[in-house]
């Protein structure tokens, strides 16, 4: 008679691999990934910081703050698994970090659309940052209506006994833009909307996307006529 098999045994048969083998090799992976993961966080706290320094010396110097708010953001396993899956990418710890930019995330919620391109073009400056890609969004917004600047940047992270460089994906973006598309992910996110009414949704969205790019330019045309009014 038979032997009944457990659900490691199985796939070990299927894939050839000794039961054993492929327990370790699970739990390798599953190590692996825990240090990668650790690496972009520290990458993300390197990205965060240098923005924090830069909005400190800014206050220093013209009395405001740029930044408003940064918010750092690790992309879930599931939501991994989905884009390497999506993309017909394998699924590998060596895969993740070779194929996706945007594992780790820093979002810079700044003051006005200006102070977007002054941190952009200071963060580039750095000699530690490598810039690999920039996808203006707030020149050429999306179809949906969606405004940012998007940069991929390799910052190096120092471990105990190497120097690694890793991917860390900006997003740069003003209050009101913030405000659209927290509100839009809110409002589209997983929602099954009926294809009669999909347009029409969309279609407002856009229109508010407008509205709140408008408001954004005459904030900043007013900071700039007290600003020159005081001089
Ligand atoms: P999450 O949870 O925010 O991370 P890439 O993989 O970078 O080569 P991709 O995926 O097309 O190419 O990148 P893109 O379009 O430059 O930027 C994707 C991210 O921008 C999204 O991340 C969102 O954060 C944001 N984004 C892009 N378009 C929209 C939009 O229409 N509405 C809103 N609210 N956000 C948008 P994720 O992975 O979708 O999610």
């Amino acid at each position: 008679m038979e032997e009944t098999k457990n659900g490691s045994q199985q796939l070990a048969v299927i894939s050839n691999i000794k039961p054993n083998t492929l327990i370790d090799e699970i739990i390798d992976q599953g190590k692996e990934y825990v240090r990668l993961m650790s690496y972009y966080t520290g990458a993300m706290m390197e990205i965060e910081t240098k923005f924090k320094v830069l909005n400190i010396e800014f206050n220093a110097q013209f009395a405001r703050n740029p930044i408003e708010a940064i918010k750092t953001r690790l992309k879930t396993p599931g939501s991994i698994y989905e884009k390497m899956r999506r993309t017909g990418k394998p699924i590998s710890v060596d895969s993740i970090e070779a194929e996706l930019n945007d594992v780790a995330g820093v979002r810079v919620i700044c003051s006005f659309v200006d102070d977007i391109y002054r941190l952009a073009d200071m963060l580039a400056a750095q000699d530690d940052i490598r810039v690999l890609r920039i996808k203006d969004y707030i020149k050429n917004p999306k179809p949906s209506g969606y405004r940012s600047l998007h940069m991929i940047v390799e910052v190096p992270i120092f471990l105990s006994d190497s120097k690694r460089p890793m991917r860390v994906e900006v997003q740069l973006r003003t209050i009101a833009m913030d405000f659209w598309a927290s509100l839009e992910h809110k409002l589209r996110y997983k929602k099954d909307i009926p294809a009669a009414h999909a347009q029409e949704i969309a279609q407002e969205l856009c229109l508010c996307a407008e509205v709140v790019s408008r408001t954004d330019e005459q904030m900043l045309s007013i900071r700039q006529q007290i600003e020159n009014a005081g001089s």
